[in-house]
């Protein structure tokens, strides 16, 4: 192997390396000329067999041209890879000046929705709203709200136990009871509204459901009384049914309440005359009332010849089927996008 032979090798595996158009091929080259059985290998082994003086001028002019192989190599692996990514990237590009596919978007469910705006209601009568815990004992759910372990209404509302002192509350009151207990009179009066899920035994139909939602109003200072009561569910039912509507207070019973009342609301479709939402009478009952028991505010430690108050309470479901129309309450609970997406609102 002589020098002009070496460096007519290289430029044939230059020549190579320019007219490779793959990795794949580039691999070829690499072991065609410098791999086990190439001429590479061949010219490295047959060093030894050089005499002393053509060595060194051997040896320097194979690394010039091993490292000019391996410079071109490099140089194309590189080459290559870049147009690689470049074509990936052009392929891959997006326009991203076409307009969007339409983002399917769920919506408020209508009873959150009607939660809401009560809530802001009475935040606007200047209530703060609290809540508990779904799962509650029945100290707080029944004790503490008049009804002892042997009062015939506990039978009105059957329950759903978990033991004998555990069981899904059947309505917002436990949550009051609690704020009773722990408030301090120095820092204010009591004025709070409880919404929430509540429970109870009963089989579902268009007007009953085994769960179903509430909000009960509470307020407890000295000087309260029914005017105040009055007042408020007033100015409830003109910003939630209209300005125009009149209420009325019929006289009824609630343990925890004493005097209690219905309240009914002039009817919003017919204005009275008679129709099919208010059956013919003219009025809708809405929620129950009444001047706190006493009994109710000492079970929580207030002194009932000092402080008094009102609670009311009632079915966001009942408002909202009212409201809006709807003819089922287990609409509101089987979540059926076609039902819920009919109350679409911008969140
Ligand atoms: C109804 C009637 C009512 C109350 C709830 C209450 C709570 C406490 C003390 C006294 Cl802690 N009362 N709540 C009072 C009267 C009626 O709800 O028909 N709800 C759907």
């Amino acid at each position: 192997m002589s020098i002009d032979k070496l460096r007519s090798l290289k430029e044939e595996v230059i020549v190579a390396i320019t007219n490779v158009v793959d990795l794949g091929q580039l691999n070829d080259v690499r072991v065609k000329f410098l791999g086990k059985k190439g001429p590479m290998t061949e010219i490295m082994k047959g060093m030894g067999k050089l005499s002393n003086e053509e060595r060194p001028l051997m040896g320097k002019v194979a690394n010039e041209v091993r490292e000019a192989i391996n410079a071109a190599m490099e140089e194309k692996h590189q080459a290559l890879e870049s147009a690689k990514i470049e074509a990936q990237l052009a392929h891959e590009s997006i326009d991203v000046t076409l307009p969007s596919r339409a983002v399917q978007t769920g919506t408020t469910h209508l009873l959150t929705q009607v939660v809401e705006q009560l809530e802001d209601l009475f935040i606007g009568m200047g209530y703060s709203v609290v809540e508990g815990p779904e799962v509650e004992q029945d100290h707080y759910n029944f004790e503490m709200l008049n009804l002892p372990k042997d009062h015939p209404a506990r039978d009105m509302q059957d329950t759903f136990y978990i033991t004998d002192e555990v069981l899904l509350r059947t309505h917002t009151s436990p949550v009051q009871a609690r704020t009773m207990e722990k408030h301090d009179f120095s820092t204010g009066p009591i004025k709070i509204v409880c919404p929430g899920k509540v429970y109870r035994r009963d089989s579902d139909d268009a007007t009953h459901s085994h769960q179903f939602t509430q909000i009960e109003g509470l307020v407890i200072d000295k000087h309260v009384t029914m005017a105040d009561l009055k007042g408020t569910l007033t100015a409830f039912a003109k910003k939630m049914f209209g300005e125009e509507r009149e209420i009325r207070l019929r006289p009824s019973f609630f343990p925890f309440t004493e005097p209690s009342v219905e309240m009914d609301i002039s009817c919003f479709k017919c204005g009275g005359a008679g129709c099919n939402v208010c059956k013919g009478t003219g009025w809708i009952e809405v929620l129950g009332a009444g001047m706190v028991h006493p009994n109710v505010l000492e079970m929580a430690g207030i002194d009932s010849s000092i402080y008094g108050g009102f609670a009311f309470g009632m079915g966001p479901d009942r408002i909202a089927m009212l409201k809006y129309g709807v003819d089922d309450i287990r609409h509101f609970y089987t979540n059926d996008v076609r039902f819920l997406q009919q109350f679409k609102v911008k969140d």
